[in-house]
């Protein structure tokens, strides 16, 4: 993969792409989200954290920073040349950016994920879904690729194309080099990260937090999708849930913003992703602001996890 006498620190993201065997058109795209969280990343240094005055699909203020955000990424992949359809969080529905592109890609993207952390100064990030042509509601196995950026104490990139997941830092230059390449999950569970509140929990994930704590996995939770998503996958070894909750049965993230791009990650790194019955990666959306329950990281605990819930609980109901 890497040429000799290379090393790895010296690949950037366009040439580890290009390596990768990865389609230049998709290249191309990837390299246009990572040029657009060039200028996210300055604006969450030094831009205006009061609120926006307008809202998103589900009603939630959106923060200058919100809206700032989606405006960079819709602007260049509307310019990507390779982007037919986009669907973002902050937006209300799906957005014809270029139909004359309409044989290559369309993105489903969460601009700045946590954005609320932002004022607390913790980390955030922005989520990318791509699917081949210009059905933004089809099942996650169908996507090309799946990548963060992560805005922390440094910005790191966290792609998959379905040939591993690998992760690249971006340096004084603000230019992408690799880190980390082919991450892999172990089994089982070192920390976790629970979401929602606890009181709320179900039987089966209540059972699965004292199955966990049992074995000494540690708790480890920021709020922020991407930074805890992240975490599981650095140390190789986690499980993130967001879980169905009393009087919130589809719990709280979404599939086209959050989940599918998440979970094919997971997978891509040995892992696994489910809605707590079902693999995430073949849910088929009804609509673009659909959530699911999530559980994601070591395979052997999403396992468990799944094992518990459809034991101790009886199904959703339908509809
Ligand atoms: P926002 O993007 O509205 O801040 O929500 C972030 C998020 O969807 C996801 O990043 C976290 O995992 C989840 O919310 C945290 O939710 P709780 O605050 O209910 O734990």
């Amino acid at each position: 993969m890497l040429k000799a006498g290379k090393t790895k620190f010296q690949i950037d993201l366009r040439r580890y792409l290009r390596e990768d065997g990865v389609d230049d058109r998709l290249t191309h795209l990837i390299c246009e989200v990572a040029e657009a969280s060039k200028y996210i990343v300055n604006s969450i240094r030094t831009g205006d954290l009061g609120v926006a005055g307008t809202s998103n699909l589900y009603g939630e203020e959106q923060l200058a920073l919100d809206v700032l955000a989606d405006r960079i990424l819709r602007k260049r992949l509307a310019k990507s040349g390779v982007v037919s359809n986009v669907a973002s969080e902050e937006t209300r529905d799906v957005i014809a950016v270029s139909p004359h592109c309409a044989g290559n890609f369309s993105v489903a993207f969460d601009p700045l994920d946590g954005s609320s952390l932002v004022d607390v100064n913790l980390a955030v990030g922005t989520i990318v879904s791509v699917f081949p042509g210009s059905d933004l509601l089809q099942a996650g196995q169908r996507q090309v690729a799946a990548l963060y950026i992560l805005y922390g104490p440094r910005t790191t990139l966290v792609y998959t194309t379905g040939n591993g997941v690998h992760e690249f830092g971006m340096n004084q230059l603000m230019e992408y080099t690799l880190l980390r390449r082919n991450i892999r999950l172990e089994p089982k569970a070192v920390i976790y990260s629970p979401g929602g509140l606890r009181k709320r929990y179900t039987s089966g994930v209540r059972e699965f937090v004292d199955h966990l704590e049992e074995r000494g996995a540690k708790l480890r939770y920021s709020g922020g999708l991407v930074p805890d998503v992240n975490q599981v996958l650095m140390k190789r070894s986690g499980v993130f849930f967001y879980p169905h909750l009393q009087g919130a049965p589809q719990g709280k993230l979404r599939l086209l913003f959050e989940l599918n791009p998440m979970a094919l990650l997971m997978e891509q790194a040995g892992g696994a992703a489910s809605n707590g019955r079902q693999r995430i990666l073949e849910l088929q959306p009804g609509a673009i602001d659909e959530c699911q329950p999530f559980f994601c990281g070591c395979r052997d605990d999403v396992t468990r996890a799944e094992e518990l819930i459809v034991n101790r609980e009886q199904p959703p109901a339908p509809g």
